[in-house]
């Protein structure tokens, strides 16, 4: 049988079979994927062949399709191995909020060039703009405009009051989306609003810190009513890059890519060198700054901490 994985936990795997029916499966035997260690073989969005056990009401996984494409980050923990986050995407949201936690730059930029890595598009959903005033809408218009400038699409919503849900849910219809994002910037909340009747658990916002509490501690797949398939995963504090070449990084900054080719040295790291067409873009305002700091703190392997603005 042949059937969609939806949810993983550390030993179940939920598959849906094309009827809508769920199934917990385990996983038969040992698999790698590309030789490589990962802390799970089998992501949300996986297609999947099993059988069910006799006996038994759980299903065996016997071969996992090979994938579309998939996002993946390294484990913060087992620095050695990396988390498969979801497989298949059509495209992925980064939920961004500007305060109630406040979502820096440099973490944008570490998703966003993830997604380029992957080939996946990609696009920044603000949500609780039902809260913004003063200097958090300042600093709210400021990532608006960075990000808007690049051509990533970006979308102002509330989960709260509902604002622009309606223009969410075309942007999702008939595809299968990735949430990801700081824990308690409100996916879960954005999903529920989306789709009633889920009632995926939503947490609460520690008044100290204003930082969320790893409400959602699995990825999991739901299905909207427009064909639409949406992936809420953990929230996440920091977005680890898997293995990435040095040369290979300004070509995941679209504005950046664009221009290279107009450098003078084919092997320009935009940094020093005479007649850098990007130094030139970023002295005449065309990139702008905070694009171009994230991009040096890839490059060095800086942690988030040096690329933030407080
Ligand atoms: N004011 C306001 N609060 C919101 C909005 N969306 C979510 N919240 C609140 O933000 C808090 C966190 O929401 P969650 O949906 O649990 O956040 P999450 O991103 O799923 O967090 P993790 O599962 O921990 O990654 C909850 O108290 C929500 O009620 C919004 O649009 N406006
Ligand atoms: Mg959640
Ligand atoms: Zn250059």
């Amino acid at each position: 049988m042949k059937g969609l994985v939806v949810k993983t936990t550390g030993s179940w795997i939920q598959v849906r079979t094309p009827a809508g029916d769920k199934i917990e499966c385990k996983l038969k035997g040992q698999f790698k994927i590309h030789g490589k260690k990962s802390t799970n073989p089998v992501a949300v969005g996986d297609r999947v062949e099993f059988f069910m056990q006799d006996s038994e009401n759980i299903g065996v996984i016997t071969c996992i399709e090979e994938r579309y494409n998939y996002i993946i980050r390294k484990s913060i923990n087992l620095s050695k191995f990396y988390q498969v986050i979801a497989a298949n995407l059509d495209q992925v949201f980064l939920i961004v909020t500007a305060a109630f936690p406040r979502t820096s730059p440099g973490f944008i930029d570490r998703f966003l060039t993830t997604a380029e890595a992957y080939h996946i598009p990609a696009g920044l959903i603000f949500n609780k703009i039902d809260i913004y005033h003063e200097e958090v809408e300042d600093y709210h218009q400021l990532l608006s405009a960075i990000y808007s400038k690049v051509d990533y699409p970006c979308l102002n919503v509330s989960a709260l009051t509902g604002e622009n849900l309606g223009m969410l849910l075309d942007w999702l219809k008939g595809k299968t989306t990735l949430f990801s994002g700081h824990s308690g910037v409100g996916k879960s909340a954005l999903i529920n609003a989306l789709q009633p009747g889920l009632d995926l658990k939503v947490g609460k916002i520690s008044d100290y810190h204003n930082k969320g509490k790893h409400t959602t501690t699995f990825a999991e797949m739901v299905e909207l009513n427009n064909g639409g398939f949406i992936i809420d995963t953990p929230g996440i504090r920091e977005f680890g890059l898997t293995d990435f070449k040095k040369e290979e990084v300004a070509e995941r900054f679209p504005e950046f890519r664009a221009l290279m080719h107009n450098c003078q040295f084919s092997n320009c790291t935009h940094t020093h060198e005479p007649n850098c067409a990007v130094k030139k873009a970023l002295d005449e305002n065309q990139i702008s700054p905070s694009r171009y700091r994230s991009y040096l703190a890839i490059v060095n392997d800086e942690g988030l901490e040096k690329n933030d603005w407080d």
